[in-house]
């Protein structure tokens, strides 16, 4: 895949946001985000229809500004939608079987040390997200922050493959997070909780 789709990657999922969340996408998309991954997770989350709806109503908008639409973990929504991709984490499916059903697709692999980020590279991933790089509020079961020396290791070794940093990101650090290896950033709340999006996005390039 292209890398510079990763450069501003936005995730959000209802609950997430605390105005619209579908004007929330719309204002991301018009600052100028360039991905957009769909991650309804969590106490309150949209199921059923409601969370297809939702879904869908997503990927119309992201397909409007021409920009991937990527479902966090539902390969069976990912494929009734025809997604652009799939973004898995490691105590998901297993990639090699995952890979056959998603052909075509982006598939995007968390990985957090360099056994994981060999396989997810082995198994067809088209780009790895790395975190949590800083300390972040959003994810409950976060793994401990990995920090700036990891991402900055897994480039040496990993030269060209596509990376995206997560967790904590601002748009104080996003820089710092791009000069240690990372091809872009990927927020929740940066974006969520920004009461300006556009200078936010703009922030994060
Ligand atoms: N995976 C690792 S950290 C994280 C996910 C989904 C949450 C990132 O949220 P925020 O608000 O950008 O720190
Ligand atoms: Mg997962």
């Amino acid at each position: 895949m292209n890398a510079d789709l990763l450069k501003v990657y936005f995730i959000m999922g209802t609950i997430n946001c605390k105005k619209d969340p579908l004007q929330t996408l719309k204002e991301a998309l018009e600052a100028g985000i360039t991905c957009f991954q769909l991650r309804e997770k969590g106490e309150g989350a949209l199921t059923g229809t409601a969370y297809e709806e939702f879904a869908y109503a997503c990927q119309k908008m992201c397909q409007r500004y021409q920009i991937p639409f990527i479902i966090n973990d539902d390969v069976e929504l990912a494929l009734k939608l025809n997604a652009d991709g799939i973004h898995i984490g490691q105590e998901d499916l297993s990639l090699p079987a995952f890979r056959e059903r998603a052909k075509g697709k982006i598939v995007g692999v968390s990985v957090h040390n360099i056994e994981e980020m060999e396989l997810a590279i082995l198994n067809g991933a088209d780009y790895v997200g790395i975190g949590p790089i800083y300390k972040t509020q959003t994810k409950k079961d976060a793994k401990p922050p990995a920090g700036l020396h990891f991402l900055s290791t897994i480039r040496k070794q990993f030269v060209t493959f596509p990376i995206v940093g997560i967790g904590g990101i601002t748009e104080e650090n996003a820089s710092i997070v791009r000069s240690s290896g990372a091809d872009g950033v990927s927020v929740i709340s940066t974006i969520c909780d920004s009461t300006d999006i556009r200078r936010t996005v703009e922030k994060l390039q």
